[in-house]
This record gives structure tokens, C-alpha cells and sequence, in this order.
């Protein structure tokens, strides 16, 4: 095993180094920019109390002129994002397949800045729109930045970086009116997805249940690429990295997530931060997938097309290490506004390859911080500077904060010593991966992209019965608001290249016959001097049928730790029941809210007054994973008469959430819309009168799809 490259006490924390950054104005005195005391900060500068304001007043200019340039362009793709603080810890060294000193050395907590966020829409938009999810993790080691920039979902929509400005334009709001927002579902996304075939295994992702997460706690991180791992001999194995949430993958479902974006547009923002205040540290595993170079060429799908995963069944995930949130950003413009990721950030003992999807982005990161961030000194703005040291000739620019010393600015030079000195591999120096290239210099693709389908259909056939009918009514959603028709059909065309009973599906919610094949000719990407039957997508059917890795089916449902759970209650609830209650679900780490027909504080039947934590007009129950009403029979006989109240049972009902009521409460339930003639009727997580630990039991299991078969109730 490598020597740790570091003893734990020498490890820098990121928490002390932005320490000499943080400004805390608790009972200090007002002053200027320049550091002078300010007397009014109330009354500009006037010639008379009445008269014009004198342009002599530094001060209302320096404040003025401050807030007119406090905005920075927002990220063109992920503008939408929330940032937190954490460690990441290594189980076991790594070193048989990689020199980087965080992934050798099991003793170093390794500092991590994350930022999760949506892709398509602007700063403000809804955490709830249909979308991929971006997961990008900084790791602040001791040989450098090392960024995994990953997304919540393991493939891409495009193989070659050059279409990516075309799928960006074409998923962003339309240009002429700017719509809509935050939404793949309008006709220049899906006339673009239905001239590139590559993307229908995205696609499938894209419209599943992964694309709608409960919470970015909840969700996965992949990083889409094969990445080379190169160990201290030199020697390369191809890897793809994965991160697996503690708390298991969970979505919402659609009509929720519309809902949802209403009532709380910051949802995830709110779940990450409150989850941390509350000191439940969301967790995740980082694995593995390692493939040794021999065997690049084994797999029915290339390595480097970032449309394929590799299945699990054929390389197994090897968990390596967690990764724990634990600290809210003090500041949200410094840290997740300011923050640059990008993937070309690396440390020794990990490399890229070839993948053309993987070697654009490793230009673009670094030249859109130069806009986004105005100019080349982002390095140095403290949430992206590493804590490790840096020395180099690069000098000056923009808000340039290092005050280099010496003379020189120069290598080779004799003046210093010729430093900063290069550093040799045995001393850390990064020197890249010496991959073989005998090529000729040419625009092409290679054959072995053109298998468009088989993952598809792979992902689709891996799929509950659940998630097949979300994903069927997703498509009907998407395309339904597609006003072309033409795009409509040649989507059902591409459609029945995955499965034909989907094809069919979506094509009867659209009213449309379903064609024999995909479009002739269904691929217009095509370079404009190449043989259009050789871009033809070939038809490869996967000797893998279904991968249970691709399913939300199977993962956790062992606890129900951070759960939202509302419990309906006004004055005379039963008290004894609603603490019973609260006591058992707070106790297995849940949250429980008291939502009542007024503010301030409810008296249960015994007098004692209970907070009151929402009324029905400021919540809803999609904000939640689960419903309790306790009895008592003043509070029901309230609730009864409160239209709201009892909509938000029915909408967790068809939201397919567990709900559970005692006594009183059971009438409640019997005389909303809620399919159930009396309390003996058994109906998927519906407790009437059973007890808390049924209840808790229940809520681990998320949703009761079965519920969804019987039709859903007006809510
Ligand atoms: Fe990005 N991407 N991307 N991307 N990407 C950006 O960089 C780009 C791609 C991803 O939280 C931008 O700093 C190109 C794949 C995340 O700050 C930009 C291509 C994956 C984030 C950019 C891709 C990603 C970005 C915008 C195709 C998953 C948010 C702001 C060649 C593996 C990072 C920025 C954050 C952000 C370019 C494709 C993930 C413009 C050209 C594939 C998570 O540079």
C-alpha cells in the first residue's frame, strides 16, 4: 500500500481555510467600502431638507453602485442549484487500481463542497420541473481539486460534444416568446430528440420517475463517462463511477411535482437545508465499476459512448468510501453561486478517455467561468481554491487577490532557482495517462455508436410495472403538449424502435396510429457528405433483458428518518393519540408538523396547548410523505367542515401516500372520497386504528403503488 500522503493532523479543513474569508457584522459599527464610519445610513447627501441630492455624496454612490452590479450572468445549462458542505471517507485503500492520495489513504477526511441542481431552467425556477438532475462534488484534497461532475442519471442525451449548444437551445424556452419554463414539454425539445435516435435511451431516464426525486438526498450521482484509473505502476483500468444515496432512491409523482412547484418551488432547496440545520447528514456511497483495459473492447456497447452504462450484472459496483453532508453554506452567492466545477479538474491516478462527449466538456467548464465569473482568477474566489498550495507564473487579470512576490514570473529562469520547480511523478507531478493513438485525423463517428436502441429497451424492460405506466404517461404528457404533429408521430415512430407496447401506449393517448418503423430517413444529423444508410441506427438486441439496478423498485425502504408527516389536528384533539404518535414517528428520526384550521396554538381535550406548525392555506399535502389524524371529536367535526383539510387527505390518497387515523379520525377518512366502506376493509397503507409502529412501518415503504390500478379519486 502507498504511504498516506498526508498525516490526518496536517489536513487543512475547507471550514478553516474560508474562515479568513467570513465578515460577521454582529454589533460592529456601519462603514464604507473603504472602511470609514457611517453616520446616516437613512438620508442622502441634499442641498436643504427639500433639495436635490448632490453628486458629491460618496456614499449613496459607493452603495448604489455596489447593488447595481450585484448580479452575474447565471450558468447557461444548471442555473438552478443548492450547494452544502461535507467530508468524504475512504472504507478501504484503492491503491491496486489508483495513485490519488484520497482514495489510498483511509485515514484523511477529505473536504467536499457539493451542488445539486436542475439543468434546464433559470435561477429561480421550480426544484420540481421534469428534468435531469446535476451532482457535482469538489474534493478539496491534498494533491489538488479533484471535481466529479456528474448527473442524476448515468447516460447522456447526445454522443459528441459539438450537438450540445443544439440540444441546449432546443430544451431551453422557445426563443421567440422565451416558453416555457423549466419544461422539456413543448416542440423544439422533442422535434430535436426525434431527429437524433442516440438520445432514446436517455430519453427513457428522462421521462421516468428519476427525473421528478422526492429529494436530492434521495437520489443517485453518476459520472456518465468511462474515466481511467491509473494506479502507482502506471497501469489503467477503465472505471464508472457511481453514488448511492443511504437513504435509499425515491421520487414524487407527477401531479405531486405540479403541485408541488405552486406550494414550494424551493422543495429540494428547502429538504437539503433543513435536513442539515437538523443535523440528519444526508449520505451517499461512492462505487465503482472497474474494468480492466484488456477488456475495453468485450462489451456488446463501446466504452466511450456515453449513451450506454455498463449493467451491474456485468460489473459489479464496489462501494468505496461515503460521502456526508454536514454543513450549510454560510453565504448562497460566495459558495453555490461561485462555486466552478469542471471535470478537467483531476488529481494523479485518475484520467480521462476518449469518450467525445467527455473532450468538449473539458473545454467548455474553464471558458465559461471566464463569463459567468469575469475573468481567469476564479481559482481564487475561496470556495474554489484548493487547499492545497499553488505556485505558478500565471500573473495579473481581473480582481487578480494573490499578491505574488520575487522577481520572476518566467520558467526557465536562473534568478530563482528556476522555480517553481516541476515536480517529478515521484513527487506528485501530474503527468497524463500515455495512451497509444495511431489514427487519421478525421470528423466521424464511430461504428460501434450507432446501437441507439437495446439500452433503451434494456432500461424500459427493467422497469416495475409502476414505473412503465409513469413512464407512459410522461410521454403522453410531453408529446401531448407538443403542438406539431409531425413531431409527435416520428417520436411514436422512434418509440417502437425501445418497445412496441409502449409505442402503442403513447400513440393511443395521443390519438395516433402507430407506424411499422421509425421515419425514413430518421436520422437528419447527418454530415452533409456522409452515406445517409450508414448513419442508419443499428438494430443490436442487448443479451441482457433486464437489470434490476435500473429499477427504484428494489432499493431501501428501511427507515423513514427526515420524512415530512403532517398530522391533522384543531382544538380537542385527542391528545393522548396525537403524542403517542408524534413520540414513536420523531423517535425513528421523522418529522412530524401540526397542520390545524388556525395559527398559533390548538387545545388537545385535556387543555393542553399544542403549536400549531401550518394552517391548510399554508400547506399542502404534497409537501409531505405521509398523513396522521388522531381523534377527538371536536377537532373532526372542524376538519370535516374545512374543504381543505379534507382534500388533503384525498390528495395523499392519490398520491398514493401511507395515511393513518384513530377513532374519530377513522370517520373522517370514511366520509371522504377515499375508497373505503369501513374501517375492517384492507386498503394499501391505510391504518385505521392501528398503531404508530404500523404507521412508521408504512411510511418506509414511500407510496402504495398498488393504489394507482384501482383509479385515481378526484383530488
Ligand atoms: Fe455540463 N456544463 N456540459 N454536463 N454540467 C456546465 O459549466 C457542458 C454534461 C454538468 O453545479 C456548464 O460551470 C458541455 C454532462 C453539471 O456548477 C457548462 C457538455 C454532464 C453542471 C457545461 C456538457 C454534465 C454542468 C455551465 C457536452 C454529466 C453544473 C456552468 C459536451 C456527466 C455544475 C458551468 C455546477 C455545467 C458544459 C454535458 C454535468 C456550460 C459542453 C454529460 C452537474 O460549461
Amino acid at each position: 500500500m502507498k504511504k498516506p500522503a498526508v498525516s490526518p493532523s496536517k489536513v487543512i479543513s475547507k471550514n478553516e481555510d474560508l474562515q479568513t474569508n467570513r465578515e460577521d457584522g454582529s454589533g460592529q459599527l456601519l462603514t464604507t467600502n473603504q472602511g470609514l464610519k457611517v453616520n446616516d445610513d437613512q438620508n442622502s447627501l441634499k442641498a436643504g431638507e427639500r433639495g436635490a441630492t448632490l453628486l458629491e455624496d460618496f456614499i449613496l454612490r459607493e452603495k448604489i453602485t455596489h447593488f447595481d452590479h450585484e448580479r452575474i450572468p447565471e450558468r447557461i445549462v444548471h442555473a438552478r442549484g443548492s450547494g452544502a458542505h461535507g467530508v468524504f471517507e475512504l472504507y478501504k485503500s484503492q491503491a491496486e487500481y489508483t495513485k490519488a492520495g484520497f482514495l489510498n489513504d483511509t485515514t484523511i477526511q477529505t473536504p467536499v463542497f457539493v451542488r445539486f441542481s436542475t439543468v434546464a431552467g433559470s435561477r429561480g425556477s421550480t426544484d420540481l420541473a421534469r428534468d435531469v438532475r446535476g451532482f457535482s462534488v469538489k474534493f478539496y484534497t491534498q494533491e489538488g481539486i479533484y471535481d466529479f461532475v456528474g448527473n442524476n442519471m448515468p447516460v447522456f442525451f447526445i454522443q459528441d460534444a459539438i450537438k450540445f449548444p443544439d440540444l441546449i437551445h432546443a430544451v431551453k424556452p422557445e426563443p421567440h416568446h422565451e416558453m416555457p419554463q423549466a419544461a422539456s414539454a413543448h416542440d423544439t425539445f422533442w422535434d430535436f430528440i426525434s431527429l437524433m435516435p442516440e438520445s432514446s435511451h436517455m430519453i427513457m431516464w428522462l421521462m421516468s420517475d428519476r427525473a421528478i426525486p422526492r429529494s436530492y438526498r434521495m437520489m443517485e450521482g453518476f459520472g456518465v463517462h468511462t474515466f481511467r484509473l491509473i494506479n502507482e505502476e502506471g497501469k489503467s483500468h477503465f472505471v464508472k463511477f457511481h453514488w448511492k444515496p443511504l437513504l435509499g432512491v425515491h421520487s414524487v409523482v407527477w401531479n405531486e411535482a405540479l403541485k408541488i412547484s405552486g406550494n414550494d418551488p424551493d422543495f429540494h432547496r428547502r429538504d437539503l437545508w433543513e435536513a442539515i440545520e437538523a443535523g440528519a447528514f444526508p449520505e451517499w456511497e461512492l462505487g465503482i465499476q472497474v474494468i480492466p483495459e484488456e477488456d475495453e473492447h468485450k462489451f456488446e456497447f463501446d466504452l466511450l459512448d456515453p449513451t450506454k452504462l455498463v449493467p451491474e450484472e456485468l460489473v459489479p459496483v464496489q462501494r468505496i468510501g461515503k460521502m456526508t453532508l454536514n454543513r450549510n453554506p454560510d453565504n448562497f452567492f460566495a459558495e453555490t453561486e461561485q462555486v466552478a466545477f469542471h471535470p478537467g479538474h483531476l488529481v494523479p491516478g485518475i484520467d480521462f478517455t476518449n469518450d467525445p462527449l467527455l473532450q468538449g466538456r473539458l473545454f467548455s467548464y474553464t471558458d465559461t467561468q471566464l463569463s459567468r465569473l469575469g475573468g481567469p482568477n476564479f481559482h481564487e474566489i475561496p470556495i474554489n481554491r484548493p487547499v492545497s498550495p499553488v505556485h505558478n507564473n500565471q500573473r495579473d487579470g481581473h480582481m487578480r487577490q494573490t499578491i505574488n512576490t520575487g522577481r520572476t514570473s518566467y520558467q526557465p529562469n536562473s534568478i530563482n532557482d528556476n522555480s517553481p520547480l516541476q515536480a517529478k511523478v515521484s513527487e506528485g507531478g501530474f503527468s497524463s495517462y500515455q495512451e497509444r493513438i495511431d489514427a487519421k485525423k478525421i470528423r466521424a463517428r464511430s461504428d460501434s455508436f450507432f446501437d441507439h436502441f437495446s439500452q433503451a429497451t434494456l432500461f424500459y424492460n427493467s422497469q416495475s410495472e409502476t414505473e412503465k405506466n409513469h413512464l407512459v404517461d410522461a410521454l403522453k404528457f410531453e408529446l401531448g403538449k407538443v403542438e406539431i404533429e409531425d413531431i409527435r408521430k416520428r417520436m411514436v415512430g422512434i418509440l417502437t424502435q425501445v418497445d412496441l407496447t409502449l409505442a402503442k401506449r403513447v400513440a393511443d393517448g395521443l390519438g395516433l396510429e402507430v407506424p411499422s418503423g421509425p421515419e425514413k430517413p430518421v436520422n437528419h444529423g447527418v454530415p452533409a457528405d456522409a452515406d445517409q444508410q450508414s448513419y442508419e441506427p443499428k438494430i443490436v438486441k442487448s443479451t441482457l433483458k433486464s437489470s434490476a439496478a435500473l429499477s427504484m423498485k428494489d432499493t431501501p425502504k428501511d427507515t423513514i428518518k427526515t420524512r415530512k408527516i403532517a398530522i391533522l389536528a384543531t382544538d380537542g384533539v385527542n391528545g393522548n393519540q396525537l403524542d403517542a404518535y408524534k413520540k414513536v414517528l420523531e423517535a425513528a428520526g421523522a418529522v412530524t408538523k401540526i397542520v390545524a384550521t388556525h395559527d398559533g396554538h390548538i387545545k388537545d381535550d385535556s387543555g393542553k396547548l399544542v403549536k400549531v406548525d401550518f394552517t391548510f392555506l399554508t400547506t399542502a399535502s404534497v409537501l409531505f410523505d405521509a398523513v396522521y389524524v388522531p381523534g377527538g371529536e371536536k377537532s373532526i367535526e372542524a376538519l370535516t367542515a374545512e374543504a381543505d383539510a379534507v382534500h388533503f387527505v384525498e390528495e395523499a390518497f392519490r398520491h398514493c401516500k401511507a395515511i393513518a387515523a384513530n377513532e374519530e379520525g377513522v370517520d373522517f377518512i370514511l366520509l371522504s372520497n377515499i375508497p373505503v366502506k369501513d374501517e375492517k376493509e384492507s386498503v394499501e397503507g391505510l391504518l385505521l386504528n392501528q398503531t404508530a409502529k404500523e404507521f412508521e412501518k408504512a411510511i418506509q415503504q414511500h407510496r402504495f403503488w398498488e393504489r394507482e390500478k384501482k383509479g385515481k379519486i378526484p383530488a
